[in-house]
C-alpha cells in the first residue's frame, strides 16, 4: 500500500497509468453505444494494481484530483477516435469518486479540460456508485446539478449494492441506472427471488426515466438471460473486455 502511495505521483508525471475502454452495448440492436473508462496502472514490481487501489491511494494522499483530471482529460482526447469507429453519438462513461466532487476546482478543471478537448458535456456520462450518492453534501449537490445545466449525463453505477436509501433518486437528475454484477452472477441458481429484484429494479428505474445497463455479462446464458430482460443496454467480459485504444481497431 506504501508503494502505491509513494509510486502514484512518478506514475501520473511519467505517464505509467493507462486508460482502458470497455464498450456498452444497446440490447435490441447490439449496437455499440459508448465504452467506460478503466484505469490501469502496470507497477514496475507490483505488476497491475486494482483500480480501486489507485483511487484510495489517491484520496489517502490529496491526489485524487490530480488523478481523476488527468483521467477525464485523457478520455476526452481519446474520444475523436472512438467517435469516428462508432459514430457522433458514442458517449464516453467516466467514473467520478466523491472526494473529488468536493472539491472546489472541480467544475473549473472539468470546463478547462473541456475546452482544450474540445469534447462537449453531451459526450460524456458521469458514473457515480451509490454510496456517493447516498452521502452528498450541499456542495456535491450544487455541483451535480451545475454539471447537469451544463449538459452532462449522469449513471448510477453498480446499482443495487448495499444501500437502502433510495431518497437520493429523487434528490437527482438521473439519466441511467447500472445494474450491479451480482445481479446476473447468480442466474445459474435459478433463484426465483433474485430474478424478481432484477425485474423490480429495472422497472424502478424505467419509472423514473431512467435507462438501464446489465453490468457483468460474462456468459452467453447471462446473455440470454438478459435478452428476455426489460434492459435497454448491456456490459461484461463476453461481448468486450476492456481494451487499450490501440485495440478498437480490431473491431
Ligand atoms: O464499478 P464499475 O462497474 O465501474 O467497475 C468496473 C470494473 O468491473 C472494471 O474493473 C472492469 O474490469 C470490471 N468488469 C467489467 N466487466 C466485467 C465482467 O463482465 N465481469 C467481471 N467480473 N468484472 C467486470
Ligand atoms: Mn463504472
Amino acid at each position: 500500500r506504501s508503494m502505491i502511495i509513494q509510486g502514484l505521483e512518478s506514475a501520473i508525471e511519467q505517464n505509467q497509468l493507462k486508460l482502458f475502454y470497455q464498450t456498452l452495448f444497446k440490447k435490441h440492436s447490439n449496437k455499440t453505444v459508448g465504452a467506460e473508462a478503466l484505469l490501469r496502472w502496470q507497477h514496475p514490481t507490483l505488476g497491475n494494481i486494482p483500480p480501486l487501489d489507485i483511487i484510495s491511494a489517491a484520496e489517502e494522499t490529496g491526489r485524487i484530483s490530480v488523478l481523476e483530471n488527468w483521467i477525464f482529460r485523457q478520455a476526452c482526447l481519446d474520444l475523436p477516435k472512438m467517435k469516428k469507429l462508432f459514430g457522433e453519438t458514442f458517449t464516453i462513461g467516466i467514473n467520478i469518486s466523491g472526494a473529488h466532487l468536493s472539491q472546489a476546482n472541480f467544475i473549473d478543471d472539468i470546463k478547462a479540460v473541456l475546452t482544450e478537448t474540445h469534447c462537449q458535456p453531451k459526450d460524456i456520462v458521469i458514473e457515480l456508485t451509490e454510496s456517493v450518492l447516498v452521502s452528498t453534501i450541499k456542495q456535491q449537490q450544487d455541483t451535480l446539478h451545475t454539471m447537469r445545466d451544463l449538459g452532462f449525463t449522469f449513471a448510477i453505477d453498480d446499482f443495487g449494492t448495499g444501500y437502502s436509501s433510495l431518497s437520493y433518486l429523487q434528490r437527482f437528475p438521473l439519466d441511467i441506472l447500472k445494474i450491479d454484477r451480482s445481479f446476473l452472477k447468480q442466474i445459474h441458481s435459478a433463484d426465483p427471488q433474485q430474478a424478481t429484484l432484477t425485474k423490480a429494479i429495472i422497472a424502478l428505474g424505467h419509472n423514473l426515466d431512467m435507462k438501464i445497463v446489465a453490468e457483468g455479462v460474462e456468459t452467453p446464458a447471462q446473455l440470454d438471460y438478459i435478452r428476455e430482460l426489460a434492459c435497454d443496454y448491456y456490459q461484461g467480459y463476453l461481448c468486450s473486455e476492456p481494451v487499450n485504444i490501440q485495440n478498437f481497431n480490431a473491431y
